[in-house]
């Protein structure tokens, strides 16, 4: 059976964009494959976090994960913070890792703009503690949103660069982006990507949302002024990405929306695209609030740690065998 790994950082309400881009298809893989999906609060510290905000999102977060559907026998759900082996085989990776390489990082320039002197140095370092991540369990297939490629490919690079020095310890793993919803954009600025710590609050729709401001913010989304319904990523950015989501919603392919759409304008669309985001999203917001408070919750995570656990340690005894880390 092929093992999948994935990460989502709590570090704000999860968005439409997380959902469509990734932890959608997190659950079609847990049938057929040993699956690990993690809330990487570690990653999340890169950058500044109320502790008290952190401590709630990390839980919010694994009530959004059980609320879409992963079923906790399925798969080992777990707070990164929890299993050790991640920040120990981090350092490891960052001693594999060249300062050159990780500055070429695009999240990297991005966040680290504007901060002057005072850049975090764990922006820095944060590909090789998301290779740790993956590579501690020898993972085949990294389901991620098209934002993450520059970081799989250093995974790999880093693996093999292990391996090559020391022993054939891990796995080179592979990404697995969706075809459709890998890059859901922004829905006030819809050339940047749709992000969860986006100072606007109109720019996503977070799927704790209330379905009133769902309706608000799909009808405020920026559109061009022809209004004309047409999938041209290039000249018609907006209604491109609301075409995108309405897909993702319906199930409809972007030439069966395009023709049903014929002749109508964006005010009948955006009512329409809202009446569809905000039923895919209430069955999942009320299966949540049963969740976040429950003991249950804390029982899943308590067990995915110990889990995970185990196969990270035994991978990690490996490493450090392998680099005389070890005395036997
Ligand atoms: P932030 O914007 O705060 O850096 P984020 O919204 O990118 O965070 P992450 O926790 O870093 O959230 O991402 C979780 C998953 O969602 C990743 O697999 C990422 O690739 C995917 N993802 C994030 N934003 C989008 C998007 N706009 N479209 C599609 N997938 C996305
Ligand atoms: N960097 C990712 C979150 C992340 C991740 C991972 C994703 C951390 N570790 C391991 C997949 C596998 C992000 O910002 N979306």
């Amino acid at each position: 059976m092929a093992t999948i790994f994935s990460g989502v950082q709590p570090s704000g309400m999860i968005t439409l964009g997380n959902y469509l881009g990734a932890i959608k298809h997190f659950v079609e893989y847990q049938d057929e494959h040993q699956c690990y999906y993690c809330i990487v609060n570690q990653h999340a510290i890169t950058v500044p976090q109320d502790p008290v905000k952190l401590r709630e999102n990390s839980r919010n977060l694994a009530a959004l994960y059980l609320a879409v559907g992963l079923d906790p026998e399925k798969v080992v759900l777990f707070i990164q913070s929890e299993v050790p082996e991640h920040a120990q085989l981090a350092w490891i990776m960052q001693t594999l890792a060249y300062v050159g390489e990780l500055e070429r990082m695009t999240q990297f320039k991005d966040k680290s703009q504007g901060r002057g002197e005072s850049i975090p140095a764990g922006l820095l370092t944060y590909p090789p503690l998301m290779a740790a991540d993956i590579l501690l369990y020898k993972t085949d297939y990294v389901p991620v949103g098209e934002d993450q490629k520059q970081h799989i490919e250093i995974t790999r690079d880093l693996a093999q660069r292990f391996n090559n020095r020391y022993h054939e310890v891990f796995v080179l793993p592979e990404i697995r982006t969706p075809k459709v919803g890998a890059r859901i954009m922004s829905l006030q600025e819809p050339t940047k990507k749709m992000s969860k710590s986006d100072p606007n609050q109109n720019g996503f729709i977070s799927l704790l949302d209330d379905p009133k401001e769902i309706v608000k913010k799909v009808k405020r989304a920026q559109t061009d002024s022809d209004n004309r319904i047409a999938f041209d990523k290039e000249n018609k950015p907006g209604i491109s990405n609301l075409m995108s989501i309405y897909s993702l919603c319906s199930g409809q392919s972007v030439e069966e929306i395009q023709a049903a759409y014929e002749g109508k304008g964006y005010g009948q669309f955006k009512s329409d695209l809202a009446e569809l985001v905000v039923s895919l999203i209430e069955p999942i917001q009320a299966r949540y609030r049963e969740l976040v408070g429950s003991d249950y919750l804390d029982q899943v995570l308590d067990a995915g740690a110990l889990k995970a656990r185990e196969t990270a340690s035994r991978t990690l005894r490996e490493v450090e065998a392998a680099m005389g880390l070890s005395r036997r």
